[in-house]
């Protein structure tokens, strides 16, 4: 079957979803395809914090209700080192704060969202591929569940099939630049039925490695741990687990109040962008062009400011014929991610305890986080990125 559309957005992740409701609101029409089920994509456990910049994005666009009751609004975080426990004022700092509330949570709304407005998404499709991507009429191809062979004809494709999409590697061979840096080390993520004893987030550097305290809702808590990138789970139980966060966020202090784990994993380590985010009418954006390590939380967020600009872009479009957005389009989303990408590698460098790390930089480690807790101006310069820096002007 063919089917005519004006995007064909590839992915029903934060950014294909939140392209798809962007696009609706200025009243363009878009099918969005995905290679997972419904249940999948809506119970995939992954980003926490909303910069306020997300926030307002959502509260503005007629999605904000569920994350305005359900949400946990935060003012600042912890950082502990050395027996130091600091907090870090975002809001005295910089007049802004944090939301914490699940990427699923956001995904659910905006699903609900579509579905109400009528965009089809076609979940479960498989062979997804693009084609014709330099012509006027790029195309998408898949298989539905039953098997049957569809064709996506539009005016543009987004490419918000996340790290391991086929969009990116669709683009010839020599168009694109990588950037990556692999860190040795990974997190084990644990999401806990349990009270969260802290208000607020705890960023431990710790001598046996990174440990991070999060949560999700009043009862549930959401925890990491710095690991090795290659982890067999039958040497993590859970009372391993409790007892590792104990040491490395506790201080001796009871900071964990052990419960029921539900899921466990481990997340790699990686910074990587692709540029440009385009090739003729395919148009990357989120983890498709770019990835950060979580320490800054800041993935999601990235995802979100790219498909602003996408959406202004192709806005642009279809109101006046205007190219020009859209032809400045990786280069106004690269700005910001570069940002986004130093900042997450600087929390990261600054959190973990780093293999073959040498006692010289561990003691820098130390300083730089002294620094940060004794000076206004270091604290200010983490608390700005972390709320989110301002969108690009475009
Ligand atoms: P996604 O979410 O990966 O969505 C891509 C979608 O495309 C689908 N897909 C395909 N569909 C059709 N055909 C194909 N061939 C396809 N291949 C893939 C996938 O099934 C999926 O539905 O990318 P998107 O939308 O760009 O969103 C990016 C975010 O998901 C990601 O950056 C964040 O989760 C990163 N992240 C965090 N970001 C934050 O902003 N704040 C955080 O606190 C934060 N914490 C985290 C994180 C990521 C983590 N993990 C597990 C990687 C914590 C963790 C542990
Ligand atoms: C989370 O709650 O999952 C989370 C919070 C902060 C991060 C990364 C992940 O830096």
């Amino acid at each position: 079957m063919k089917i005519r559309t004006q995007v064909g957005i590839v992915g029903a992740g934060p950014a294909g979803l939140m392209l798809a409701h962007l696009l609706r609101l200025q009243g363009i029409e878009c099918v969005v395809v995905e290679n997972r089920s419904r249940r999948y994509v809506e119970e995939r456990v992954r980003a926490g914090v909303l910069e306020q910049g997300t926030v307002d994005t959502l509260n503005e666009t007629g999605l904000g209700e569920r994350m305005r009751k359900e949400g946990l609004h935060h003012d600042g975080v912890y950082l502990r080192f050395a027996d130091r426990s600091h907090r870090i004022d975002f809001v005295e700092l910089t007049g802004r704060a944090v939301t914490v509330y699940g990427q699923q949570e956001v995904v659910k709304d905006l699903i609900a969202a579509a579905l109400h407005a009528g965009t089809p998404i076609m979940f479960e499709s498989s062979d997804v591929a693009v084609h014709d991507l330099t012509t006027q009429q790029p195309r998408i191809s898949y298989r539905d569940v039953a098997g049957a062979a569809h064709d996506v004809v539009c005016d543009f494709i987004a490419g918000c099939d996340g790290f391991h999409g086929v969009c990116r590697p669709s683009m010839p061979a020599g168009h694109l630049e990588f950037f990556d840096r692999v860190f040795p080390f990974a997190w084990l993520g644990v999401l806990a039925e349990s009270e969260p004893v802290s208000p607020e987030l705890i960023y431990a550097h710790h001598e046996r490695g990174f440990a991070l305290f999060s949560m999700r809702s009043p009862g549930v808590t959401r925890l990491y741990l710095q690991c090795k990138p290659v982890e067999d789970m039958a040497q993590w139980p859970d009372d391993r687990i409790w007892e590792e966060l104990q040491r490395r966020l506790g201080n001796d202090a009871p900071v964990v109040a052990t419960g029921r784990i539900t899921q466990k994993g481990v997340t790699p380590m990686r910074s990587f962008v692709a540029a440009p985010m385009r090739h003729g009418r395919l148009f990357l954006a989120g983890d498709a062009a770019h990835i950060v390590p979580p320490t800054g939380a800041k993935g999601m967020n990235l995802a979100i400011a790219d498909v602003r600009v996408l959406s202004k872009a192709v806005g642009d479009f279809y109101r006046d014929g205007s190219e020009d957005r859209l032809n400045r389009y990786s280069e106004i989303c690269l700005r910001r991610v570069w940002k986004g990408q130093r900042f997450s590698a600087w929390m990261t460098s600054l959190l973990h305890r780093i293999p073959g790390q040498s006692p010289f930089d561990y003691r820098v480690q130390l300083a730089e986080l002294d620094y940060i807790t004794g000076s206004r101006a270091a604290a200010t310069a983490l608390a700005e990125n972390y709320v989110g820096l301002p969108f690009e002007a475009s």
